[in-house]
């Protein structure tokens, strides 16, 4: 029997409680640089996601989300492997932005290359104030992979993404919320805890309204205004129709459910 000193610790950290599956990036001693490992785990654990999970948070185990790209494994690359590697990650990282759930990253610490892109191909970010924001590859050589190009200037601008990119430029958490790195800001240490929150808020709306938001809206916000207008009309229609969408406004009419609160 192997002893406990020669067992390698899983690459992921998982977690289930209740409909929120929480996927822990866990290799710490390495700042959770993303091997080929951890994106085919993460692509994996997304493919398999069970019936029950509602929701799913990302997060880093240790003091970093992702030192991005694990670096050590570039060296040996040609330009077809390296073409290959880059859809590999596309696909895993498309995986998580289409997946049936919405995903939630709590970021802290580094948040770094295609750590920031998968960070990018969730659906909220959750930063604590330790949480600082890079696209070194314009000093290492390399160029995003990870879908990083298209995701990230809808984010934060293209203008913004090529100074990071050129210059070097860092920016922190605090910086990161106007920009739109991350829509929330914590206090210290407490990402995954808001995280964890949000995701059992986001597994209690209507099955529908998530499907909507995550595989309706980003087509229609991408689409021309008269496409999109149409899709919208088709979507809000389907909803609408919905027995659970029926029940929770029947609800809110029989006074039986909560007010919207001002912020
Ligand atoms: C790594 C990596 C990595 C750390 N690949 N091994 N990403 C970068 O260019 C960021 C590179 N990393 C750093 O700048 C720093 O490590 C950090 C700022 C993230 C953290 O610093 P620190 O002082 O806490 O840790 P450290 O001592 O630098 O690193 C601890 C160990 O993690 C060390 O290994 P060790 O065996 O010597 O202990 C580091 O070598 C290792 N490590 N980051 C491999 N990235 C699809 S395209 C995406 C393109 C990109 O993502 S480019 C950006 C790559």
């Amino acid at each position: 029997m192997a002893d406990a000193a020669s067992i390698t610790p899983s690459l992921l950290a998982l977690n289930t409680s209740g409909r929120v599956l929480t996927i822990g990036l866990n290799r710490p001693a390495k700042r959770n640089a993303l091997n080929d490992g951890i994106i085919l785990e993460l692509e994996r654990t997304f493919a398999t996601l069970p019936e029950a999970i509602g929701a799913v948070v990302i997060h880093g185990v240790g003091a970093h989300f992702s030192a991005g790209l694990d670096l050590s494994e570039l060296s040996e690359r040609d330009a077809t492997a390296g073409l290959m590697h880059s859809r590999m990650w596309h696909r895993v990282f498309d995986g998580i932005e289409r997946a049936r759930v919405p995903v939630i990253a709590a970021l802290q610490g580094a948040v770094i290359g295609g750590g920031l892109e998968l960070a990018c191909a969730c659906h909220i970010r959750v930063a604590d104030p330790s949480a600082y924001y890079a696209l070194p590859e314009g000093s290492r050589g390399i160029f995003v992979g990870g879908g990083g190009s298209v995701r990230l200037p809808r984010l934060v601008g293209v203008a913004r993404m090529a100074d990071m990119m050129l210059t070097g430029r860092v920016y922190n958490a605090t910086e990161g919320v106007p920009l739109g790195f991350s829509q929330y800001l914590t206090d210290a240490g407490g990402a995954l805890a808001k995280a964890i929150e949000l995701a059992e808020r986001v597994a209690q709306n209507a099955p529908l309204t998530n499907f909507a938001v995550l595989q309706a809206l980003p087509l229609i916000a991408e689409a021309s205004p008269q496409t999109g207008l149409m899709l919208e009309a088709l979507m809000a229609s389907v909803a609408q129709s919905d027995q659970e969408a029926k029940n929770r406004i029947r609800d809110f009419l029989d006074r039986k459910t909560g007010k919207v609160q001002p912020g």
